[in-house]
């Protein structure tokens, strides 16, 4: 399950995860869970199009939750081996954004028991510490597991890596170093510190 505000970059890191998985030989499915903003599917299709993965998408408006399950569902049926759902960053309705987002994990779970395994925020490395209260903010809802860091070819050092390291103890797993799908790795804390002092 991914996370994030609008315009971090969910999408995009998205896709490289699953071009990525699928250039280990597994088989992927895409949730689109975004399903406030039509556009958010249609970038998506974009994208899952462009790696050679599939996509379940939904009716505008429809229940994210109920995209999740589905693509949870149907992944099991079918053998695959990763689901990776993309969510709303911000919705265009009353509904509380960390509620809809607590209700997709849930059922994610009784789709498939642990599901989901991963729970993956994307902060934008450019925003500074603004990203620390993000942080917060999902942990608090929906206990975040792993932070995929994005754009840090656009600023110098990413010096939130170190705060959300201290105050979190939730891990930065990847970097986006680029727009175009191969542009990301795995966070090396080494390579990192070494970063920051050159
Ligand atoms: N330079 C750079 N741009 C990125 C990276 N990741 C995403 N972007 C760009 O950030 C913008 C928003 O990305 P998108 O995936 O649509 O964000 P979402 O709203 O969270 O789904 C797009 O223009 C992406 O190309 C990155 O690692 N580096
Ligand atoms: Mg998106």
């Amino acid at each position: 399950m991914v996370v994030g505000v609008n315009g971090t970059g969910k999408t995009t890191s998205i896709a490289k995860l699953a071009k990525h998985y699928k250039d280990q030989g597994k088989k992927v499915l895409v949730a689109a869970c975004d399903t406030f903003r039509a556009a958010a599917g249609e970038q998506l299709e974009i994208w899952t199009e462009r790696v050679g993965v599939e996509m379940i998408r939904s009716q505008p408006h429809q229940d994210p939750a109920s995209v999740a399950f589905d693509a949870t569902k149907a992944a099991c049926a079918r053998g695959l081996d990763v689901v990776i759902a993309d969510t709303a960053g911000r919705l265009h309705t009353k509904i509380n954004l960390m509620e809809e987002l607590k209700k997709i994990k849930r059922v994610m779970g009784k789709a498939l028991s642990g599901a989901p395994h991963e729970v993956l925020l994307v902060i934008d490395a450019t925003t500074g510490q603004n990203g620390l209260s993000q942080v917060r903010m999902f942990n608090d809802a929906v206990g975040v597991t792993g932070i995929f860091l994005t754009k840090l070819d656009g600023t110098a050092k990413g010096g939130i890596t170190i705060g959300i390291a201290d105050q979190f103890k939730v891990p930065v797993k990847y970097v986006g170093l680029g727009e175009k799908p191969d542009d990301f790795q795995r966070f090396e804390p080494a390579w990192f510190a070494e970063a920051l002092f050159t």
